[in-house]
């Protein structure tokens, strides 16, 4: 199982690299792409509606601003959305944080917090440890180091 993490800017990478980073850390195939609900809204339909048959466990969609992109990802998937909103423009996160969170009722999205793209990777990782015991001993071990 794989998990991608999308980002709607190229300019979002820097903030979003915690994720590909721990999600590597723990040896989860990591698919990282760019685009966009507003820019590209096309290409996110066709990936969300696929990401299941394409293999995906869960999605993280980091974005700033209008953050559009975890809702829109979740409007055509049933697979975990987690969404990190992305500090940047001029209420530098407070409008991503509330685009992400403030889901309608049946279209669950993760909400993490601003620019917590390490927390939506490990939570993905938990996501993935239900089903792989190793995974859960990893995460138990990372936990009680971190204590
Ligand atoms: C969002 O708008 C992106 O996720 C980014 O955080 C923000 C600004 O995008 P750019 O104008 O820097 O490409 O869609």
């Amino acid at each position: 199982m794989k998990v991608a993490v999308l980002m709607g800017s190229p300019n979002d990478q820097a903030k979003m690299a915690p994720a590909v980073a721990t999600l590597a850390e723990f040896g989860v195939e990591v698919d990282e792409r760019v685009m966009s609900a507003h820019r590209s809204p096309a290409a996110v339909a066709d990936f969300a509606g696929a990401a299941r048959e394409n293999g995906f466990a869960a999605v993280i969609c980091g974005a700033g601003m209008a953050a559009h992109l975890a809702g829109a990802v979740a409007a055509h998937t049933t697979l975990p959305v987690i969404g990190v909103p992305l500090s940047g423009g001029a209420l530098n996160g407070v409008d991503a944080l509330y685009a992400t969170v403030q889901m309608p009722r049946g279209i669950p999205v993760a909400t993490v917090a601003v620019d917590g793209a390490m927390n939506a990777a490990l939570l993905a990782v938990q996501i993935l440890a239900v089903t792989d015991v190793d995974l859960a001993h990893r995460l138990d071990e990372r936990r009680a180091a971190s204590t």
